[in-house]
């Protein structure tokens, strides 16, 4: 039980795209993909976290690709950890900092400690740390940020790639002509279901930057682990055209590929439910990843989403999407 003020910061909600910081910690000096939906991800979150934040970055294209020697975009703290133990680096950083300014020697505001880890890096090598973290109730973000794949190391399948995606471990083939053949964990629900400290939780998509900022302001105000889960569109991994990340991003959205709600104590709020679900093919036809997929394996991908889309109607309380006043 924290018996101390340890000052930690409030982050104000964001009205509208326009009235969002105008301040970059993210910055040009990364080599990622054109395209590349981690990156702009990633520049969402440093924006609404602000200055006084500390990244936690394990192995994976947002390391790989954002820190060659003396060029990085960072313009916050940041720190490497190994894929598997970002949850173990930030649980230190954490307490490091608590001790300290227990002992009086920081009078600084409480840092936001963020791990940002891929797919990989949170709910399945990464697994382990990050459950700890949360059992723990340290005061930290963990982020996945989802390509859904092992995308660093050449578009291997992880836990979170759909059912039917063509990855370099999963190739359609004779025996297997849908390639994959699983259907995808679930992030959110992994954490609400095994965490009893955890008490925000929510998920968000590129293509929809003001939800996403939002939601990451109301995850660092909470005092105690909170989780995102957020979708970010890979063109590489994914084989569709740059220009496309945030039409893809919309389209998960609309066909209910993706879902965008919070948890908060217990209950689930819908941010955007559309009016009319959309079939999963107008999302598949953009993406080599399921070029190969025959009618049977697309109708199965719709069984799966129809099922997702009657659970969340029967537990659905509607949040509405601030609209956007301005353009990104
Ligand atoms: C213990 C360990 N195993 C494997 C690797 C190789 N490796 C480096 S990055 C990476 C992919 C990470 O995938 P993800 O966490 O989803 O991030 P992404 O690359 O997709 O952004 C892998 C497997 C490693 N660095 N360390
Ligand atoms: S492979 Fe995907 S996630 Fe990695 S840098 Fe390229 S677009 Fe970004
Ligand atoms: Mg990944």
């Amino acid at each position: 039980m924290q018996t101390f003020d340890y000052k930690k910061q409030i982050l104000e909600p964001i009205k509208s795209l326009r009235g969002a910081p105008r301040e970059e910690m993210y910055v040009p000096g990364h080599r990622t993909c054109a395209g590349c939906g981690p990156a702009l991800n990633y520049r969402l979150v440093a924006k609404a976290a602000g200055k006084h934040t500390i990244f936690i970055g394990p192995t994976g294209c947002m390391y790989v690709a954002n820190s060659s020697y003396l060029c990085t975009p960072y313009a916050v703290s940041w720190i490497h950890s190994q894929i598997t133990n970002g949850g173990a680096v930030a649980s230190g950083i954490e307490a490091a900092y608590k001790t300290l300014i227990r002992r009086g020697k920081y009078d600084g505001p409480f840092p936001n400690v963020i791990v940002m880890a891929g797919d990989g890096g949170s709910v399945d090598i990464g697994l382990q740390a990050m459950s700890a973290l949360m059992y723990r109730a340290h005061d930290v973000l963990f982020i996945c940020y989802d390509n859904e794949a092992y995308a660093n190391t050449g578009i291997q399948t992880s836990p979170t790639t759909p059912y039917g995606a063509n990855t370099t471990f999963t190739p359609p083939g004779k025996a297997i002509p849908e390639g994959k053949t699983l259907f995808p964990k679930d992030p959110p629900q992994l954490v609400i279901g095994g965490h009893p400290a955890v008490k925000y939780v929510a998920t968000t998509c590129v293509a929809y930057p003001l939800d996403l900022m939002n939601k990451v302001r109301k995850a660092l105000n909470v005092d105690g682990p909170t989780f995102l889960h957020m979708l970010c569109p890979c063109p590489k991994g994914w084989k569709f055209e740059e220009k496309l990340t945030l039409e893809i991003g919309r389209w998960a959205v609309e066909t209910g590929m993706w879902t965008l709600y919070e948890w908060e104590n217990g209950e689930y709020k819908y941010s955007h439910i559309p009016k009319k679900y959309q079939p999963v093919s107008e999302y598949m036809k953009y993406q080599g990843r399921f070029s190969h997929l025959k009618q049977e394996h697309i109708a199965k991908m719709q069984a799966f989403v129809d099922e997702k889309i009657q659970r969340v109607k029967a537990i659905a309380v509607e949040a509405p999407l601030p609209t956007p006043k301005a353009k990104a």
